[in-house]
């Protein structure tokens, strides 16, 4: 073990496989960032034993040209399964601009240059989880206030935060106001994927629903077609799609189902949908016309890494690069599941993707005795009965994520919809619904930028009065 090891810079490694999130933020340009300078502290490596004292060094990020020193509020950007190269000039910078906010992120452990081990064996993997992580969070919190009051040369004098995190790292941030209350005024929780879900059909579902009859039928009839080729001539079909190497046909079921829901997830529902109506309209293949689709844009234009689906790749424990894959992959295997497996009925993926193929990934990935205990990360942290305060979720209306995000309010912690055509996962903090890659300040060619500004408009109702209370309340002033 080697703990104060800095792996070697990880680049455009995007994180595919039902991965919640991290694929658009490695598609973020340089220019898209605030700044991208590494500070560096000693994290704790287990924060549950009382005998393990062994540290590892975690990567963070500060930006603090619009904070009005020295008692403006201090927002943490959650970063969360991906490599956090720095803080994206997303709609948080415009908040911490409105609210003279300095904005801070810590980059979550195991992944991007904080591993704590070089090797990613499944025994060097036993400290990645999301309660190690908040606790990560809670003791970065300290050491950064501490570190600003003895800058400003002061002690004892808490400034005002608030958390902000999409996805994982949305549920990050609700879970962070849940289990810390006093060490943030609130939360935002932005398409938060708070329920662990076993059994997450509705996730399916939701693909249907989205696509909307004729593209649901057109996609249903790519999943038969390839069900019946894959039994035929399972070599050929493969190869059609760039995938002649995959050796588990479960993995390029999933790899082909994966494809189509980042159209919906991501706003970008008609690059996939009309070329494949038309193709059915007109008599020609839709399976040659999917085939362009995942080639030219889940492959091409999104640069997703094929690979990272094959059980064959997720099983290497020695990868300095892409090996958010795997990583993902064991927080998947280990704590909130979210198997995407096709519904009994009315199924738009191929009923091969089912319980049995996630928990043998499971198993051949990392070992016998590895399953996700999503009953007890329920237990842990209440699911959508998550008994916080003062956190805003927000879930766009076309993604399937939401599903285990917490969708309806309830007081102190009010919940909004974004819809539109295009609305997303994570749609309130990127510029524009279907260009989740324009970050801010680039709405010319968004559709429905509209239904996103109205949620925005309750988001900064709701920080502002939080962060007000907590000053009135004198809480976070010791
Ligand atoms: C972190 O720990 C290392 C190794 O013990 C030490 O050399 C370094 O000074 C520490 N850094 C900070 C910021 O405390
Ligand atoms: C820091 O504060 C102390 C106590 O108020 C004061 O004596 C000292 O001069 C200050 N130092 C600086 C560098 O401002
Ligand atoms: C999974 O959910 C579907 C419907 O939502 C249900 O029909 C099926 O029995 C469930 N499977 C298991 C193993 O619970
Ligand atoms: C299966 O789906 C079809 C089409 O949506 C629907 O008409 C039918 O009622 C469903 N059957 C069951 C058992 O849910
Ligand atoms: C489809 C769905 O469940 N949408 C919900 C999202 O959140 C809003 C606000 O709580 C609900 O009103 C919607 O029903």
């Amino acid at each position: 073990m080697k703990l104060y090891s800095v792996l070697p810079l990880l680049l455009l490694q995007l994180l595919t496989h039902g991965a919640v999130e991290s694929r658009v933020l490695h598609m973020a340009s340089d220019s898209a960032y605030l700044t991208k300078e590494e500070h560096w502290f000693n994290q704790t490596l287990d924060h549950f034993s009382p005998l393990d004292h062994r540290q590892f060094r975690q990567r963070y990020y500060e930006f603090s040209d619009n904070f009005q020193v020295p008692d403006g509020p201090i927002f943490l950007k959650i970063c969360g399964e991906a490599s956090c190269d720095g803080i994206q000039n997303d709609y948080t910078s415009v908040l911490a601009k409105k609210f003279g906010a300095a904005l801070v992120s810590l980059e979550h452990r195991y992944y991007g240059k904080s591993s704590p081990f070089n090797s990613l064996t499944t025994e060097n993997l036993r400290y990645l989880s999301s309660k190690q992580a908040l606790f990560d969070l809670a003791v970065f919190r300290q050491y950064y206030q501490e570190s600003l009051n003895m800058k400003l040369n002061r002690s004892n004098v808490e400034n005002r935060w608030f958390v902000f995190g999409v996805s994982y790292a949305g549920a990050l941030s609700a879970w962070f106001r849940l289990k810390f209350p006093h060490l943030t005024c609130g939360s935002l929780a932005s398409s938060a994927v708070v329920h662990a879900v076993y059994n997450f059909t509705d996730f399916d579902k939701q693909i249907g629903e989205s696509a909307g009859a004729d593209c649901k039928a057109a996609l249903q009839e790519v999943t038969k077609l390839v069900d019946e080729k894959l039994a035929s001539d399972g070599k050929a079909v493969k190869a059609l799609f760039g995938a002649a190497k995959f050796k588990i046909d479960g993995d390029f079921l999933f790899f082909l189902a994966d494809a189509a829901v980042m159209a919906f997830q991501y706003g970008n529902p008609d690059v996939l949908c009309s070329p494949l109506v038309d193709a059915k309209n007109n008599g020609l293949s839709v399976v040659d016309a999917y085939a362009n689709y995942v080639k030219s844009f889940f492959l091409g234009k999104f640069g997703v890494d094929i690979q990272t689906y094959d059980q064959q790749y997720l099983k290497n424990t020695d990868l300095p690069e892409g090996n958010e894959a795997r990583l993902w992959w064991f927080q998947v295997c280990t704590e909130v599941a979210y198997f995407q497996v096709a519904p009994p009925n009315d199924s738009m993926r191929s009923s091969m993707v089912d319980l049995r193929y996630h928990l043998d990934l499971c198993k051949n990935v990392f070992g016998e005795g590895i399953y996700p205990d999503v009953d007890m990360t329920n237990i842990y942290y209440g699911g959508t009965d998550i008994a916080g305060s003062k956190i805003v979720f927000s879930n766009g209306s076309q993604d399937p994520w939401r599903h285990a995000s917490k969708q309806t309010s309830s007081p102190n912690m009010p919940s909004y919809i974004i819809s539109c055509h295009n609305c997303g996962h994570g749609t309130d903090l990127r510029g524009c619904p279907q260009s989740p890659l324009n970050l801010e300040g680039d709405d010319k060619h968004c559709g429905s930028p509209e239904a996103v500004y109205k949620v925005r408009e309750q988001i900064i109702d709701h920080i502002d009065l939080w962060l007000s209370e907590c000053q009135a309340t004198g809480r976070s002033y010791l």
